[in-house]
């Protein structure tokens, strides 16, 4: 299955931290790191503290969606994640946003992530890597992209 993974941090060395992801998502079990976006910089919505660094990867994964789920928890446990409040500032936040053309509707996972289409720090790093992407139930996710163009972000490298 090619699992697509948002990833964003806005504590401590924001950028160190989505390296430091990186690195541990391509070491997943039954897994195969894809591709990397490029990083970008925003300010954060719905959120405090810091500009946040983000970037998408894609998985060509074995795992089932839960057990992904939970590989993704455990590598924001290791980065000090604590949860005070909804979108507190975080170290490492790692949301699955597609697994394959599934939906998913738990009560601990929604996929494709709830508001990934609304989101130019999902849908820009994602078009990178996946420009043709279709979304479960949307469409095309660069048919998005004009409704999320005022949203500045700036690309790092
Ligand atoms: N994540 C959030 C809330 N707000 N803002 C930016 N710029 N980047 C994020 O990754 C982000 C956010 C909840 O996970
Ligand atoms: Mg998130
Ligand atoms: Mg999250």
């Amino acid at each position: 299955m090619i699992a697509y993974v948002g990833i964003g941090a806005n504590l401590g060395d924001a950028r160190a931290n989505v390296d430091d992801a990186v690195a541990r998502l391509g070491l997943l079990p039954d897994s195969r790191l894809l591709r990397t976006s490029p990083y970008y910089r925003s300010a954060p919505i719905d959120s405090s503290g810091d500009d946040y660094v983000n970037a998408v990867v894609s998985i060509d994964t074995r795992l089932t969606a839960s057990d992904l789920l939970a590989a993704l928890h455990t590598i924001e446990a290791e980065h000090g994640r604590e949860r005070p409040y909804r979108n507190a500032p975080r170290t490492l936040d790692l949301d699955l946003l597609l697994y394959g053309e599934q939906v998913i509707a738990t009560a601990t996972l929604t996929v494709p992530h709830p508001r990934m289409l609304e989101r130019a720090f999902v849908l820009r790093p994602l078009l990178d890597i996946a420009p043709a992407i279709a979304v479960p139930g949307h469409g095309r996710a660069a048919a998005f992209f004009s409704s999320v163009g005022q949203q500045v972000i700036e690309r790092l490298d």
